[in-house]
């Protein structure tokens, strides 16, 4: 039933559009399908909100569409939440998503950490599937519905929306960092990237730097007027007036679910002191969590511990770093390029400074289930994470969630979004090499009373924040955004 505006009268009223389903789509062997539901952070958080309202989640299924495929994949209700895939073609996740995605965006809004590649054929596959997202939302939502845009993937979505359907309010959030002007002007596309953000009614950041920095592209690019000017309570906001409207821009730093985390973390007791005994019972056990990504530093952290191993600084024989690591985007180069680094430094390193029964670092290439990491997480003395640059990183949150117990220390890089608001952590900045090899010691061998505190401290920070009340404040500021207000 179509409605006058030619859109579905029915549909739901809260619509989250993302790359990913929240749920894997597979082919079993006598051609049935079936939808498994993939545990993520941001489904957590908005399950609540989805199955309130009738909800629906647009989105990528994770594996490629032949031309038999229907166009649009409607999946059973899982959890109460409408499912409604997008297919993308082989040579779509190898356009939009490989390579404008992952080899243009992602290096582009995370300071040129590899040079970011500009194809203007991966541009016109990325405009072409941010249509096919805009097409599937309308069609998901219900007149005047909330719609929901999620991360860099998706940055045209916005004003398609807006185009096929005025009466929708529209938020978009962006998960990683958004550059300075000067980074960003680079990009052959700035103008229709920064246009299409704009048809949002507000649009969100982790930190006030990246709301800053988006102004300052919007003034520019477009010469609209954009200002700063605190409305909310929590976030600061900026407002740009852009075509008639008003676009809210403001930062909201994303959180986990705490208390589950905490809650399953100190069930995991028996396993976290089996997981020391397997590996000898070190002295210290240091810890790294990671998607395989050279935006994170894993090779920061070993380029530290191989100095503080050389310089005697730390005992090798006593000390042990398991660092877990996730397959990510393994078909792109600069991901195979930093896959071969790691495991050719580890290799040395474990070669140099190891013995035969006693390799100091343990490095696996695979993903870990939940309840395994948060025991892990249990069992560390101290945590590396060293990006070099991050929008959040909730491996952090995570760590400290899951030590209730009050011990272990968090070593942090400066440059992630994290280290706003963690404060008491043991902060460092990943490009000054003896900084690093500084405070990765003094997490070790401070006093445990000291370690204590900043723990106490950090714990508090991250069980009074949690991912409800990130969702909550950017839905409440976006419900109460002015729709029609004059600009
Ligand atoms: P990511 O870059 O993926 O997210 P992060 O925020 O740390 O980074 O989240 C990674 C998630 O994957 C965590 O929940 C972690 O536990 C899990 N994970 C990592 N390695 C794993 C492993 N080896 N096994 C199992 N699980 C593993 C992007 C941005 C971040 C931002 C988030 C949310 O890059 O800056 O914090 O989105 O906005």
């Amino acid at each position: 039933m179509t409605a006058p505006g030619g859109h579905p009268a029915a549909g739901a009223d809260f619509v989250v559009v993302a790359n990913r389903l929240p749920v894997d789509r597979s082919v079993q062997p006598d051609g049935s399908v079936v939808w498994k539901r993939s545990p993520g952070g941001l489904v957590t958080a908005l399950t609540p909100t989805l199955a309130t309202r009738s909800g629906a989640w647009v989105g990528w299924s994770g594996s490629a569409s032949t031309a038999d495929d229907a166009e649009e994949h409607q999946a059973p209700t899982v959890d109460g939440i409408e499912i409604h895939a997008v297919p993308l073609s082989e040579d779509e996740i190898a356009e939009y998503y490989e390579g404008f995605s992952n080899a243009t965006l992602w290096p582009l809004y995370h300071d040129l950490l590899v040079k970011p590649v500009f194809r203007h054929d991966w541009w016109d596959t990325y405009v072409r599937v941010n249509r096919r997202f805009a097409e599937a939302a309308s069609r998901a939502a219900a007149d005047g519905a909330m719609v929901w845009v999620q991360d860099y993937q998706l940055q045209l979505v916005p004003a398609m929306l807006r185009e096929l359907r005025p009466d929708l309010r529209i938020g978009f959030f962006l998960h990683i960092p958004f550059p300075p002007r000067e980074l960003f002007t680079q990009l052959p596309w700035r103008r229709e990237l920064v246009a299409g953000l704009l048809g949002a009614d507000l649009i969100g950041f982790h930190l006030p730097g990246g709301a800053e920095n988006f102004l300052s592209v919007a003034r520019r690019v477009l010469g609209v007027d954009a200002s700063r000017e605190p409305v909310g309570i929590r976030t600061d906001f900026g407002t740009v007036a852009y075509d008639g409207r008003t676009v809210q821009v403001g930062s909201f730093p994303i959180s986990i679910d705490s208390a589950d985390v905490a809650a399953q973390a100190a069930a995991t007791a028996d396993r976290a002191a089996r997981i020391r005994a397997e590996l000898g019972d070190p002295e210290v056990m240091l810890l790294g969590v990671d998607r395989l990504d050279y935006t994170k530093g894993i090779d920061v952290r070993l380029a530290g511990l191989e100095r503080l191993f050389a310089d005697g600084r730390l005992d090798p024989a006593k000390t042990v770093l398991v660092q877990l690591a996730s397959p990510s985007r393994e078909r792109v180069d600069s991901y195979i390029d930093i896959r071969n680094r790691i495991e050719q430094t580890v290799g040395h390193i474990n070669g140099t400074h190891g013995t035969v029964d006693h390799p100091p670092i343990r490095y696996l290439l695979q993903p870990v289930a939940r309840d395994e990491l948060l025991a892990y997480f249990r069992a560390a003395d101290v945590m590396l994470v060293t990006p070099l640059r991050d929008g959040m990183n909730l491996v952090a949150k995570e760590y400290i969630a899951s030590r209730d117990d009050l011990g272990g220390a968090l070593v942090l890089s400066e440059f992630t979004g994290a280290a706003a608001e963690l404060v008491d952590a043991y902060q460092l900045n990943p490009y000054d090499d003896r900084n690093v090899d500084d405070v990765i010691e003094a997490a070790v061998v401070d006093p445990a009373e000291v370690r204590r505190k900043r723990m106490a401290a950090l714990h508090e920070q991250v069980m009074s924040n949690d991912v409800d009340q990130w969702a909550h404040s950017f839905l409440h500021t976006l419900a109460g955004s002015p729709a029609d207000a004059p600009a």
